[in-house]
């Protein structure tokens, strides 16, 4: 395509703001125009609006598809080695969390898997999954580190996520996740761990350019609060955003911590009660509801959707995947289980692969179509918004559309 063009015959779910109150919902326009140019928005807006002279572009119609921003997966560990699958199936065969444990299952086996992987093979083990994304419409996927658990592993994991994004037209946001869980030959010292490697760590990985935001595992299993404010004091003393694991299995008061650090976002937050909401209100984080991970372990321990709601925390969903806890690389089928598992709306599930989703992630030019934005859509092959999370394992993208090229 040329540089410069016009998209009509479009239904457009814009995402924008509902600011003033007066959008449609999904910023619906039924019968409208996208032109981009320079891989941006110029202009959008009914096609009725769309004159000769304002746009005098070559023009594309859509036939009357359905077009959303690209969609945004701003939760995923896909750099890693191995897979869970011997576990998974020992564990439905019986064997007890002590026996896969034994037999070298459970985080540790990845973290060894991963340790052993060149750079090579965890580029060419990650990439299957960020296609799997990509063919969904991904535009933008955040990656963690964090199965490393030792400096050079770390490092390496990040360059892994950074080339992923030289070789495939997506945006990809690193996240340095050191702080979580503690490698076998630090065990008992959880402290040491911090203070020896994770920390010295993020400095490398910040000194290489490798790190966009940094996040933790605040858990009872993982690390409690105060560890992580170690971390986070360095990652403010190097101006670099702070995002965190937490009240995923139990309420460890992680979220109160990460709001008083002005985190982009907290994650899971099943345990999360209503003063850890009008915390993230206030500090302006993000909900980040990662169903894939609350499905695999069975939990029943729902996030407090209606709190978020009721405070106005935005909400977004992400896939979580990782070779344990979410074995999920279908963003589509994550706003399904939002809506299932959680009662979110169509409309929250699609707010929350898109605007809240960039916005957990800093990124102020993604996830809505308006002017001015990066020209990342995606084009569909349904009549409605609500048709995205309402199927189950089906796919319906027609064209993805990345800084406006096809
Ligand atoms: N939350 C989880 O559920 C996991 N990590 C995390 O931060 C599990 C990671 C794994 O089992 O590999
Ligand atoms: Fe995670």
């Amino acid at each position: 395509m040329t540089d410069s063009y016009v998209l009509t015959g479009a239904r457009l779910a814009t995402m924008v703001e509902p600011a003033q109150g007066d959008v449609a919902p999904y910023g619906l326009i039924d019968d409208g125009a996208v032109a981009v140019s320079q891989g941006k928005i110029a202009w959008v807006g009914p096609r009725s609006e769309l004159s000769a002279d304002n746009f005098d572009w070559p023009q594309r119609d859509l036939g009357g598809r359905l077009v959303t921003p690209g969609l945004i997966d701003c939760h995923t560990h896909i750099v890693f080695g191995g897979n869970r699958a011997m576990e998974f199936e020992m564990r439905l065969n019986g064997a007890s969390y002590e026996e896969v444990a034994r037999a070298g299952g459970g985080i540790v086996s990845t973290v060894t898997a991963t340790r052993t992987a060149s750079l090579e093979e965890l580029i060419a083990d990650a990439l299957p999954r960020l296609d799997a994304l990509i063919a969904e419409g991904a535009t933008v996927v955040e990656v963690k580190s964090g199965y490393g658990l030792d400096l050079e592993t770390e490092l390496n994991m990040l360059r892994a996520a950074r080339r992923l994004g030289e070789l495939r037209p997506v945006t990809i946001k690193t996240t340095f996740l050191g702080a979580h869980a503690t490698p076998t030959e630090f065990k008992g010292r959880d402290d040491e761990y911090i203070g020896e490697v994770c920390i010295p760590a993020l400095r490398a990985a910040h000194a290489e350019g490798l790190v966009d935001a940094v996040d933790g595992f605040c858990e009872n299993i993982a690390f409690a609060p105060a560890q992580i404010e170690r971390v986070f004091k360095v990652a403010q003393e190097l101006g670099l955003p702070v995002k965190l694991h937490a009240e995923q299995l139990s309420h460890q008061g992680g979220t109160a911590l990460a709001a008083q650090y002005g985190a982009l976002s907290v994650d899971h937050v099943e345990y999360a009660n209503e003063d850890d909401a009008r915390a993230m209100a206030d500090s302006g984080s993000v909900a980040v509801i990662l169903p894939g991970a609350f499905y695999t372990i069975r939990e029943t321990q729902m996030p407090p959707i209606e709190h978020f709601r009721k405070h106005g925390v935005p909400m977004a969903l992400a896939t979580d995947c990782n070779p344990g806890s979410s074995p999920l690389t279908s963003l589509l089928l994550t706003m399904n289980m939002g809506c299932t598992l959680f009662r979110m709306t169509p409309e929250e599930a699609l707010a929350g692969v898109t605007r809240n989703a960039a916005r957990s992630l800093r990124l102020t030019d993604r996830g809505q179509i308006k002017a001015g934005m990066r020209a990342d859509l995606a084009v569909w092959d349904v009549e409605t918004p609500a048709e995205l999370a309402y199927r189950i394992g089906f796919n319906p993208l027609h064209t993805r559309i990345y800084e406006g090229a096809q």
